[in-house]
This record gives structure tokens, sequence and C-alpha cells, in this order.
């Protein structure tokens, strides 16, 4: 774990992206399930989406400015929706009018640039048939619905995801990181964990199709050495208390993933924008206590970065070339 993770703690600081139909919704990632919208209310956001303006080279170099040397992109959040060519599903960007690949150019442009890539996959899905309704479905409070999807098979659902993930490890090149969303075993009826998700034996083929990488801890299996446990923590939106913290000085690494406003997809009107001095307070604090920081941006439906996270960017890197 030490020597394949000697990158990650050396590299310190990293993009996260969280991009897909919700982001032409522009207001939060998780907006089907707030409130509470139907396959066919959701269903526009798929049509239309479109990014025009979308340029991997432009996320890349802002990126980097900002002193960021890896990225993880989320290939496919909880509405299931992918960003990449799957032969498993329709329910991808190839599908709508943009009509191509989207993870195929942002890693090599990200590659191309000097970032290690890595990959975000939902172990939720509100999209596929297979996937049984639990507290967290946009339909959880509808009894009809749930009724009349008693009969999903959630095995049938794990195969279609151990196929994605096969997919992602097998044609993308190298692919530095997994980071796998998320495990609720024992929340309300229908949860999820690594008995369903099939963990161990998703973990196996990640290793095996990419012996080098680094998986997150969020499959619900243990942390550390051994070969079914992840091989870092992921605390979320806080940062750890203190150097005495469950993480410093642990042989296991730790990224503290943070957003630039509360919100992880595309939020237009959200106005908690951090300043950029927070920002790179943030930074300061994680990498002190030995820790990593994995900052994130929510393109717009277009495909841009938005100004503000633009200018939170910039900052960061002003920043970083003083104190070079
Ligand atoms: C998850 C997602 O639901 C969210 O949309 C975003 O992608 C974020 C990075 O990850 O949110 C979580 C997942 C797990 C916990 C908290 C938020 N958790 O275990 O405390």
């Amino acid at each position: 774990l030490e020597e394949r993770s000697a990158w990650f703690t050396a590299d310190r600081f990293g993009l996260f992206v969280h991009w897909g139909v919700y982001a032409a919704a522009a207001r939060h990632e998780w907006v089907r399930a707030r409130e509470k919208l139907t396959e066919e209310q959701y269903e526009p956001y798929f049509e239309h989406f479109d990014p025009d303006l979308h340029d991997p080279v432009k996320w890349a170099e802002d990126a980097w400015n900002a002193g960021m040397r890896y990225f993880v992109i989320t290939t496919k959040h909880h509405d299931g929706f992918c960003l990449f060519d799957s032969e498993l599903t329709d329910y991808k960007a190839a599908s709508t009018p943009y009509g191509r690949d989207l993870i195929g150019p942002m890693v090599e442009a990200f590659r191309a640039r000097g970032f290690k890539v890595g990959f975000y996959y939902s172990l939720i899905d509100w999209h596929h048939p297979e996937f049984p309704v639990d507290l967290y479905h946009p339909q959880r409070d509808d009894a009809d619905y749930i009724k009349a999807t008693e009969g999903r098979d959630v095995t049938a659902y794990a195969d279609y995801l151990h196929g994605q993930v096969r997919e992602l490890l097998t044609n993308y090149g190298r692919i530095d990181l997994m980071w796998f969303d998320f495990s609720y075993e024992g929340r309300g009826f229908n949860a999820k964990g690594p008995k369903e998700w099939r963990s161990a034996e998703l973990m196996a083929m990640c290793r095996e199709l990419q012996p080098h990488i680094l998986i997150n801890n969020r499959l619900g299996l243990g942390i550390g050495q051994g070969p079914d446990t992840a091989d870092f923590t992921t605390p979320e939106q806080v940062q750890p208390p203190g150097h005495e913290n469950e993480f410093a000085g642990s042989a296991v690494p730790w990224e503290a993933c943070q957003t630039l406003n509360g919100s992880w997809g595309y939020d237009r009107d959200n106005l908690d924008w951090k300043p950029p001095g927070m920002l790179v307070r943030m930074l300061l604090d994680t990498v002190s206590k030995g820790g990593n920081m994995l900052l994130n941006v929510g393109p717009t439906g277009r495909g841009e970065f938005d100004p503000r996270a633009r200018d939170a960017l910039a900052g960061v890197g002003e920043w970083m070339r003083l104190h070079e």
C-alpha cells in the first residue's frame, strides 16, 4: 500500500468533478431524489443534454494552475446517467443530443497535462430496472411504485455494476484510482452494502484489471493492509479535527473531499461560495495532518466551469505560485 499510494500522498491535492444531466437542472446532483422526480419528469435533462462548450483541455488547465495533480470524474452518479460509452445501457452521453463518449477525451486531456486519473462510480442507481427502491430513492414514498417494483433483483443489478466497472477499467488505459459511492447497510428498507454490491469480488476484479489502483473505502469493507480492504478513507465535507484524529499518523492515507459551495453538482443560485483564502486554509489544514484534499467543481450543463469556480481555482493557484 505504501508503494502504491506514494504518488497519492505526494500529490496531495486533486480535482473532483461531478457532472451529469443534473447539471442542466442546475440545482444539486441529488435533485431527482430531493424533489422526488419521476423518471418522466427527469427525462428532459437527458433529452436536452448537449454540452456544446465542453473543453476538457480547459478544465485540465484551470485545475493544473490551481496546483491540483490528480483528477476524479463521476463516470456515473446516483441518477444512473453514464458519461462513458457503456455497452450495457443507453442511459449515457452517447445517447443524448451530444451523442458521444465524454470520458475518453477527458482522460486524454488530463493525462496529457500530467494528471493521475481516477473514476468515481455510484453504486446507487435510480435508473436501473433491477435496482430495489430504498430510503434514498426518488420514489421512496410512492407506495404504488414500491409495490410495482417489489420483484426487483439486486443480483441482476450487481451484474450490471460489475460489468460497467470492468468496462471502465478496460477501455480507458491506465486508471490510478477508483472512488465507489456508497454503502448504507442497516439504513432503512432495501438498504445496501458489501453483500448487495458483492464488494469483495468487485474489489478483486479492480485489482486484477489495474494492479496498481487505489480504491476508496465506500464499498463497506475494511481499511488498510489486506486483499479485501480499501486503500484510503474519505471524510466528507469535514476537516478531521486535530492531529490526534482517527486518520492522522495511521498508515492508511486519507482524503477529505470538499465542495466549493456545499453542492457537488452545479447549483446555479447557491450563494455559499467559499472564498479562496478559506480553500487555501482547508488545504493547509488537511496537508498538515497528513491528508489529501479532493476539491470539487460541478461544471454547468453546457460543459463549462462557472466563473465563480474558475475564480476560486485561480485564487488558490495564486497562493501556490507565491509559495512555490
Ligand atoms: C455522496 C453522494 O451522495 C454525493 O452526491 C456526492 O457524490 C458525495 C461525494 O458522496 O455523499 C455521501 C456519501 C457518503 C456519506 C456522506 C455523503 N457518508 O458515508 O457519510
